[in-house]
């Protein structure tokens, strides 16, 4: 396969005005007319004409009305074209019942629908498919279907066409069709300047019922992006359909958002907390787009973090206004160590703006969407909010209409404040996690941070300068009282040291507040002060962080030295879940325990290869002797937290909900499972049904629960999709992929629905004990199903196969099977480009 390189751009030769596209709709031949107005781009020296087509069959192609045959060529076709502005028609017959890639246009349900971000639109008609290409597009459909939708305003509609025009001139990867027997949860939003916007979340039939939640989302994102960024929107029609087999999350296709039902779709008994408080957050996150992403869209596919990290970081801001601030930092960073740390420390670590690809959609990684975002917070925590606002502002009226790169982004802010970010533009051209060390010192009132920062060599990038980070350190006297408030120090050196004077005793430092920096911190301290900053640190997320490391060394002690659960730990988080001051959210994300896949890397970072039957060991002993430790605590917080009011998916009532569920799994590790059973037999929604049966399994006495859940949910494949998860993810290390296997073989199980497959062979990713079991069963099975899944859906295909990523942590023994699982599916005949460049790239 071809390698794309940024060093390679050229301007587009040609560019497009005006789009119209007609669509005959048909399960197996689909008919697209296109008719694209075409000029010579000025700012191209090259007279080349070249249109993207994949899985196309051309009818017919037309110039300026005179038919041509045009060289048809791998991935597209080439013409003959005049040197001035022309027209170019053609048809082309698809077929979307038989696109199980779901990239292009394909049939989901029995409903129409499309994907092209990145790349999917040369999968529906010829075109110039590059980001750079903006055009505005009129669009009519002909069908039978009772609703087709399009992107932008709509025109005329009758029973067996609809048409519509998008007035804003847009790249081809935000183009979007649906059509299909929908019903509408409908609303309305007049913006802030007057114009009244029709608001629809679509659905199949039944479930109308659930796209409230959605829609209050949705609202409530169009007004916040108004307050906190001035920016509007500025169509009639905002649609967002729900699909049920679809890729990713969602899409921001322009006025017509398209997500995947699992991320819109919400009722209590259907949905936990966790749900909904996800689909807010990307309901948000794809409105947001419209501004970041498809106003001022990204020049080429390199620059897709100028999108997704900004709009990623726009998203957090907006859950944390809409929430509690810490508790949204604090899973961000879980989340981010889970998944950004992981990539960037193991074969797949990339810039954040990388050199070149083989397939774009390998590269919507957690590095270019999570540590973009890191990447924005530290910036805005560099120049400050006001400097940030002004940038922003700039940013808007500057490019509104443009497509943009990096270098324009940091261009804002450099204007505006005068600074040069040459440095800081290290964070987007050097791949891997900064290791911070610090030590100190304390003379005669004087107090001394010293940092070291390196960050370790990654594929291809063996040495690294030192990058700009902000630290944001307070401290803390030794009665517990904070005698310095947080200040932002800057690092731009390898090493630096910074003081602070007139202190009457040694303080206790409290460094990278807030997560000031995408770093791992290194400092030699003691379970003392560790249990010191849990209980006094004003910075929220550094109390939990306090807590976080406290639990971990005590674990990392007991899987290498065979040491008991630490007492100091004990004790520390027990005064900690006591302390009714705390937000049950805080407190029930500081009763949670560092992952299997946390001490994994912990480990190896420290030099000793991690066993995950040993680490999955040392986690149930720890949790058996907190529950013991505990006993009467939980019985008190289990009571004490039970939600009465009527159900509100709200921080308030989820942060209790999550507090009492926490007490629920110390309890049934001392009741064996009786309280569990009865939340199950009791629950009124989602939240205390899965959290009980999740209880249920892990004590081994999940069999009622789980016959009884199927019968009750059979007919909500999202309901079920948990229903495979819970019982995989949940499973013995002994047992997992045996568990896994038999539920491949369940009649509800079926490959091409991603959601189903990621409940099932993703969940057996998530189960570390199992999947790195050293029989290789996991293995062994993940890799049959890859191969399997590969010709049917090369993309998600693609993405699973990160669950191998960190397979050079491990002993020979699992090295030696991992790379015999790897080189079996690199050796399938056809392998997708997809899946060969993941698994290429993970064997290094
Ligand atoms: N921009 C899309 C992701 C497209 C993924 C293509 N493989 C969703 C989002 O980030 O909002
Ligand atoms: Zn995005």
């Amino acid at each position: 396969p071809q390698t794309i390189y940024l060093s390679d751009y050229t301007p587009p030769t040609y560019l497009v005005d005006q789009v119209h596209l007609t669509f005959r709709l048909h399960p197996e031949k689909t008919r697209v007319i296109s008719r694209i107005e075409f000029r010579p781009n000025p700012a191209s020296q090259s007279r080349e004409f070249f249109l993207h087509g994949e899985d196309l069959r051309l009818i017919s192609a037309r110039i300026d009305g005179q038919e041509v045959s045009p060289d048809m060529v791998q991935g597209g076709l080439r013409c003959d074209v005049p040197d001035a502005p022309f027209v170019w028609e053609a048809e082309v017959e698809i077929a979307p019942a038989q696109n199980t890639a779901l990239e292009g246009l394909y049939m989901s349900s029995g409903m129409y629908c499309t994907q092209c971000e990145a790349e999917g639109f040369r999968k529906i008609t010829y075109y110039p498919d590059l980001p750079d290409v903006m055009a505005t597009f009129t669009v009519r459909i002909e069908g039978e279907t009772p609703v087709m939708l399009s992107n932008g305003n709509p025109g005329a509609t009758r029973a067996s066409f609809a048409e519509w025009h998008d007035p804003w001139p847009k790249p081809a990867y935000l183009f979007a069709l649906v059509a299909g027997d929908l019903v509408s949860h409908p609303g309305a939003f007049t913006t802030q300047s007057g114009r009244q916007v029709e608001l629809n979340i679509w659905v199949r039939p039944g479930d109308e019922g659930k796209c409230a939640f959605a829609m209050e989302a949705l609202k409530k994102s169009m007004t916040w992006d108004e307050q906190v960024y001035g920016r509007e929107y500025d169509l009639d029609v905002f649609n967002i359909v729900a699909v049920d087999d679809f890729n990713m999350g969602a899409m921001e296709n322009k006025g017509l958002n398209i997500f995947n039902s699992s991320c819109v779709l919400a009722s209590p008994e259907t949905s936990t907390d966790a749900n909904f408080e996800r689909i807010e957050a990307i309901i948000a996150h794809e409105y947001f787009h419209n501004w970041t992403g498809n106003r001022i869209t990204c020049r080429d596919w390199f620059q897709l973090c100028l999108k997704e990290g900004l709009t990623v970081y726009r998203d957090a801001q907006f859950t944390a206004d809409m929430r509690s601030a810490p508790v949204k930092r604090i899973s961000d960073v879980i989340a981010l160590r889970a998944r950004q740390f992981r990539e960037d420390n193991g074969p797949l670590a990339h810039p954040l703006r990388p050199e070149s690809f083989v397939e774009i959609n390998n590269f919507y990684t957690a590095t270019v969407y999570e540590k973009g975002a890191e990447v924005i917070g530290m910036l805005k925590r560099l120049v400050g909010d006001a400097a940030y606002a002004k940038a922003l502002d700039l940013y808007f009226d500057r490019h509104d209409g443009q497509a943009c790169t990096i270098e324009d982004w940091l261009a804002v802010f450099e204007e505006v404040t005068g600074r040069d970010l040459g440095q800081f533009k290290r964070w987007y051209s050097q791949a891997g996690t900064p290791r911070l060390r610090v030590s100190d010192d304390y003379h005669d009132g004087t107090y001394t941070l010293h940092f070291e920062q390196d960050t370790p060599p990654t594929p291809g990038q063996p040495d690294k300068a030192p990058q700009v980070l902000p630290i944001a350190v307070g401290l803390l006297g030794p009665n517990g009282d904070e005698v310095r408030a947080t200040t932002v120090l800057e690092m731009t050196e390898a090493k630096q040291s910074f003081t602070f004077d007139g202190l009457a005793a040694r303080p206790i430092p409290s460094i990278l507040r807030d997560f000031s920096a995408p770093v791992i911190l290194e400092r030699d301290t003691d379970n003392a002060e560790r249990a010191f900053l849990l209980a006094h640190d004003t910075d929220p997320f550094n109390k939990w962080e306090a807590g976080r490391a406290l639990a971990r060394e005590g674990l990392i002690a007991m899987i290498l030295d065979g040491a008991a659960p630490d007492a100091a730990y004990l004790d520390a988080v027990q005064a900690m879940a006591r302390d009714d001051s705390l937000d049950p959210a805080f407190r029930a994300l500081a009763l949670g325990l560092p992952s299997q896949d946390d001490l994994a890397q912990t480990l190896h970072d420290r030099g000793h290869t991690p066993d995950p039957q040993a680490i999955w060991e040392a986690l149930e002993t720890l949790r058996q002797a907190r529950a013991q430790h505990c006993q009467d605590l939980a019985v008190r917080l289990y009571a004490q937290y039970q939600v009465d009011a009527p159900y509100r998916p709200d921080a308030e009532q989820s942060g209790a909900r999550a507090l009492a569920n926490a007490a629920l799994a110390l309890i049934t590790r001392t009741d064996g499972g009786a309280q569990a059973q009865r939340q199950y037999d009791a629950a009124t929604n989602m939240t205390q049904q899965l959290a009980a049966l999740s209880c249920l399994l892990q004590a081994g006495k999940g069999d009622a629960a789980t016959a009884q859940f199927y019968d009750q949910w059979r007919d909500d494949r999202l309901v079920i999709d948990k229903w495979f998860m819970m019982q995989i993810i949940n499973a013995d290390p002994e047992e997992a992929a045996t568990v896994a296997k038999r539920l491949t073989q369940h009649p509800d199980f079926g490959m091409k629905n991603p959601n189903r497959f990621r409940a099932t062979l993703g969940a057996l990713a998530a189960n570390p004990a199992g999947f790195h079991h050293a029989s290789g069963a996991g293995y062994r099975l993940l890799a049959d199903w890859l191969i399997w899944l590969d010709p049917v859906n090369p993309q998600t295909t693609a993405r699973m196969c990160s669950a191998f990523e960190t397979w050079k942590r491990y002993d020979d023994q699992r090295q030696t099977m991992i790379a015999q699982e790897l080189d079996r599916i690199l050796a399938t005949p056809d392998l997708s480009r997809d899946t060969t460049e993941m698994v290429s790239r993970i064997r290094g």
